[in-house]
């Protein structure tokens, strides 16, 4: 009889490996399967990622392990769809990539997940400590952690079998708990082949428990801030992706219709209550902002979305100035208050506890008043916010309503806000620039974390990694608008929406180019200026190509057939929607932050 070899063996795949053991057999476990058994203990049931050395029998044992494997084109959209899994449910959307050029693909998505406050954990391959430390040149080298650190809430390495579990666990609560974020896990190739006996394996592991804890303001903070709201004549609520991601929707809800305050939703708070609410002051805010007297901020950062809380937006005379506003501020992060303008009433804490804490004042308060409710704000200031909020829906109306030959992005977003209306629970990626403005402004959304987009950043890149996730997560239908120029960023993933046959709709507004397609050369050289594309482009047959459906169309009648459709059936769709090439602005809505805006070029 030869040597015994030690059989590798996971609660997983204990049926498999009972018919190849003994009892004279040790039972070992490996890297592998600790590392699948440690996600799979802690309730991740999708890897997002891009197979190879040496992490390649990572995604099939993975895979045959009951976990769903998501496998992308290209690492950053892997990255960018376990970011929003993070953002949708709460719980670390998970990204594999091999060493050195797959993890830095899929780095730009980790930076994005911290900058965002989206818990994500990226892992990676990496290749032998011992050679990278001393740069010797292995295959695919670099020093990783050291790398992702900087553009982590958290890195760690792992480099024995038996602490996986702890590894894992550190990643998950360092990614969820407090403010959210991405977390890089370094994973060097021989962990993977590593073994070590199977129970004591199994005990190694850990079941993080409460990952992301509750944490409660303090008693006078809360009176702080209740004493601020009772006190304005002019109160504003602004909701951020925070409070999306906090899914306290109901009393979110109930706190702004108790005190009757009106709101403003940021892109992605969007739907957390309908943005046809009565209260809603979207449509009224370059009104709000610099008239409101207390502003309170849910899960929202002061940062440029917001003008930093300060400057003409707010009613500044400069764009240094203070508008006079006072600011209550509720996040989960400490270091959050101050950022940019003075916070009177810092309310720390996570936004489901402090809401329901505010709630609890509000109603003592409004009860030691002798029976009499809470004091709604004055009317002169609820009925101004009406009555320009009416003027200028009635004026979006007239435009949404023109037909313009060619279609603009007006008469085309009015089709999508009709179906959006119609599918309210399907989720809307957005990016590009005047395609993600007009989107924003124009389609209402009606439930919460329906709206995903390019977020703090501003980043090009997050549709299709977006798109996927969001399918895979919810299993509902997912609208992408997409300028012509930022679906190019991850548009080959169209293959991956085939591939797994998701009811994906993408939607391209096609107007030739970056923001537009009129620029020229003026040199009058060949090459065309830098921001145009291939004039009359046909990006539906791209997706044809992997045997999803493609459109092309010229006008919101065949723009609506086409989505119609697409909703239908759940098939893989791409509307190649052809705009006016020369509606919109440079940049959007944002031109004011070019170097030279304001200047003649
Ligand atoms: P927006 O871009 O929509 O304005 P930001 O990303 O700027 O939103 O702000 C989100 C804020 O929400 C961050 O400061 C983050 O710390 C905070 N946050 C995230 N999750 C929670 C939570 N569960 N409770 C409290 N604050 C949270
Ligand atoms: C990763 C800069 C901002 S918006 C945009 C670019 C390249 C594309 C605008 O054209 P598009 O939209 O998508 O056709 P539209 O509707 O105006 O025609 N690289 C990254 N992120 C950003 N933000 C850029 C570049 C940019």
């Amino acid at each position: 009889m030869g040597t015994v070899e030690p059989q590798v063996v996971t609660a997983s795949d204990v049926q498999e490996h009972l018919s190849m053991t003994t009892d004279a057999q040790p039972q070992v476990t490996d890297g592998f399967h600790l590392v699948i058994d440690a996600l799979k203990l802690n309730g991740i049931d999708t890897i997002f990622g891009l197979p190879g050395i040496p992490i390649t029998d990572l995604t099939r044992k993975a895979q045959a392990s009951g976990l769903r494997v998501i496998s992308f084109r290209h690492e950053q959209n892997a990255g960018n769809a376990a970011a929003i899994a993070g953002f949708m449910t709460q719980k670390p959307g998970i990204c594999l990539t091999v060493s050195a050029p797959g993890f830095l693909n899929g780095l730009s998505a980790l930076a994005n997940a911290t900058t965002n406050c989206f818990p994500m954990i990226l892992m990676s391959g990496s290749s032998e400590r011992e050679i990278v430390d001393l740069q010797q040149g292995d295959y695919e080298e670099m020093d990783q952690l050291a790398i992702a650190k900087p553009l982590a809430k958290a890195a760690f390495r792992v480099l024995h079998a038996e602490d996986i579990g702890v590894g894992i666990a550190r990643a998950i609560r360092a990614a969820v708990s407090g403010r959210p974020g991405g977390v890089y896990l370094d994973l060097p190739a021989k962990l993977f082949a590593q073994t070590m006996d199977a129970e004591a394996g199994r005990k190694s592991l850990i079941k993080v428990i409460d990952p992301a804890p509750r944490q409660s303001p303090a008693r006078d903070a809360v009176q702080r801030a209740v004493e601020l709201l009772k006190g304005a004549k002019r109160p504003l609520i602004v909701l951020g992706k925070g409070a999306a991601y906090a899914q306290a929707d109901a009393d979110i809800r109930t706190l702004v219709e108790r005190t009757g305050i009106p709101y403003l939703p940021m892109s992605m708070a969007k739907g957390l209550l309908p943005d046809t609410h009565e209260q809603s002051a979207a449509a009224a805010r370059s009104y709000v902002l610099p008239e409101a007297d207390v502003v309170m901020l849910v899960g929202a950062r002061l940062n440029w979305l917001l003008s930093h809380g300060k400057g003409k937006t707010w009613g500044g005379k400069d764009h240094k100035a203070w508008g006079g506003q006072k600011f209550i501020q509720i996040d989960i992060s400490p270091q959050e208050a101050d950022s940019n303008v003075r916070i009177d009433a810092p309310l720390v804490g996570d936004i489901g506890s402090c809401v329901s804490a505010l709630l609890a004042a509000i109603d003592s308060t409004a009860d030691s008043a002798a029976g009499r409710s809470w004091a709604k704000p004055p009317a002169e200031w609820t009925g101004a916010i009406a009555e320009r909020k009416n003027k200028n829906l009635a004026k979006m109306a007239e435009t949404l309503a023109k037909n313009p030959v060619p279609m603009n992005f007006h008469s085309a977003l009015a089709v999508v806000r009709d179906i959006i209306k119609a599918n309210p629970d399907a989720i809307l990626v957005n990016e590009g620039a005047n395609a993600l403005d007009f989107t924003r402004s124009i389609v209402d959304m009606h439930k919460p974390r329906k709206r995903l987009d390019v977020g703090t950043w501003g980043i090009m890149g997050i549709g299709m990694g977006f798109a996927v996730a969001a399918a895979v997560v919810s299993r509902q239908p997912v609208i992408a608008i997409e300028g012509d120029s930022a679906f190019g960023f991850s548009g080959m993933e169209v293959e991956t929406l085939c591939r797994y046959d998701l009811p994906v709709c993408v939607v391209i507004f096609n107007n030739n180019g970056v923001y537009g397609g009129t620029d020229v050369n003026p040199t009058g050289a060949p090459d065309v200026a830098p921001t145009v594309f291939v004039k009359g482009a046909r990006y539906d047959k791209l997706m044809e190509a992997f045997g999803g459906v493609g459109v092309h169309v010229t006008n919101p009648a065949e723009l609506r057939k086409a989505m119609e459709q697409a909703i239908r059936s759940r098939k893989p769709t791409l509307i190649n929607a052809v705009i006016d090439e020369t509606a919109g602005t440079e940049s959007g809505r944002i031109t004011r932050l070019n170097p030279t805006s304001g200047k003649k070029k």
